[in-house]
């Protein structure tokens, strides 16, 4: 009837930007049923809405809603002994492995710079003061090996840790090749960082020159630093869903990289148009993400606890897209800068890429849609 066909309901805004972020969320994600998914996804977006009611969405959020199913982690190794190195009991802080003598590897200036080049991208070293630096060098000594030698043998109780200064080695876990390390790199720390065997087989592929460490140096000057930061970082990463295409091993050097940082309420952290440096995880609070819009800032997304940002200009190569800031309070934050975030998160381009499109045309498409939508 003509009276009906005039009568104009018109969706409330808040409805479409509900409907249009769920949206983004379910094409970016697409799962299997749609119902359950949207249990999901507002059960979740229900439980971290801020008190003051305002509603929590962004294009990232969603890819956390399905995190528990995301594809099963791979077997760290074949020792049921060591399921998860993440999920190790073991303690170091209450481990006394220390007789107090420490090394010391005299060197020709030529070998010391030799050595210092080659330390440059060991990720476990970061955290180290400057003396404890020079403790490191001093107990490293030279390893030359030719092609076929086996430099670590699956199984046997951990005695060197070894930063690569060249050549080629090849990783096998009960003699199925699993790894690759090409003139840069390190290797067997884990059964000195954890006290457990050796948890796969290194054999050289080539001619080649190591910097190995012995157990108790290793242990005295690293262990309690790298452990702490894998520790303290391991529920943050096991919680990011785009990292899920990261094993554990990587994850863990992944954790190596990351630098804490604080942000206290209201304090911008990325600034739209700026050059990118790297990009952020949220390890506690809430961030704003905004952008410029004729003269003024509008808030286009909010961010919590497990979801990164700053992602984008690393990707895309261009200026950042948005500013962020943090609110609601301290904000911490782990920092991975650009050289790293390359060498690292190569597999986790597929969950990047969704993002991106993310952003890009599933918005534009659904603002359009959405913004037309009117009941008859
Ligand atoms: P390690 O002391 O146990 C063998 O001695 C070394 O191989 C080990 O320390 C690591 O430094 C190195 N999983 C476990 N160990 C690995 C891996 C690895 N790659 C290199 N090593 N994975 C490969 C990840 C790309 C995971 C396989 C499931
Ligand atoms: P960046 O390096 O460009 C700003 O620095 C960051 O804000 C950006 O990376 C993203 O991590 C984050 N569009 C662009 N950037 C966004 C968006 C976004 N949301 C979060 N960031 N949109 C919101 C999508 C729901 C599109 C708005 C049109």
């Amino acid at each position: 009837m003509s009276s009906d066909s005039s009568r104009k309901i018109q969706v409330p805004d808040e409805l479409k930007e509900v409907l249009l972020q769920f949206s983004i969320s379910f094409l970016v994600e697409q799962p299997p049923d749609v119902i359950d998914y949207a249990v999901d996804y507002f059960t979740k977006l229900q439980s971290e809405r801020p008190s003051g009611g305002h509603t929590d969405i962004s294009t990232d959020d969603q890819l956390s809603v399905n995190s528990q199913d995301a594809d099963a982690e791979p077997p760290m190794v074949a020792s049921s002994r060591r399921k998860s190195v993440f999920a190790e009991a073991y303690d170091p802080e209450a481990d006394d492995d220390d007789d107090g003598a420490t090394a010391v590897f005299p060197k020709t200036d030529e070998q010391r710079a030799r050595l210092v080049e080659s330390v440059k991208n060991v990720l476990l070293f970061r955290s180290l003061e400057k003396e404890q630096m020079n403790q490191v060098l001093d107990a490293m000594f030279e390893r030359k090996v030719q092609p076929g030698d086996y430099i670590i043998r699956q199984g046997d109780d951990g005695d060197n840790f070894y930063v690569i200064e060249s050549g080629v080695y090849k990783v096998y876990i009960n003699d199925k090749h699993i790894n690759t390390y090409n003139h840069t790199g390190l290797f067997g720390e884990l059964a000195l960082l954890y006290n457990m065997p050796r948890a796969a087989t290194v054999q050289a592929e080539t001619n080649g020159l190591l910097w190995a460490m012995d157990r108790q140096t290793f242990r005295r000057i690293l262990l309690k630093s790298a452990f702490r930061k894998r520790k303290m970082y391991e529920e943050l990463l096991n919680s990011v869903p785009m990292l899920k295409a990261l094993q554990n091993y990587e994850r863990m050097n992944l954790a190596d990289a990351l630098v804490s940082k604080s942000y206290d309420n209201g304090e911008r952290i990325i600034k739209q148009g700026d050059a990118a440096d790297g990009m952020y995880f949220i390890e506690e609070g809430t961030v704003s993400v905004r952008m410029d819009q004729d003269d003024t800032e509008v808030e286009i997304s909010q961010l919590g606890k497990g979801q990164y940002f700053g992602e984008l200009a690393l990707v895309t190569h261009r200026p950042r897209a948005a500013s962020v800031y943090a609110t609601g309070g301290v904000v911490k934050l782990a920092f991975l800068d650009v050289v790293c975030f390359e060498r690292l998160m190569g597999k986790c381009s597929g969950g990047i890429e969704r993002s991106i499109s993310g952003y890009r045309y599933l918005e534009q498409d659904l603002r359009e849609y959405f913004g037309h939508l009117q009941l008859n």
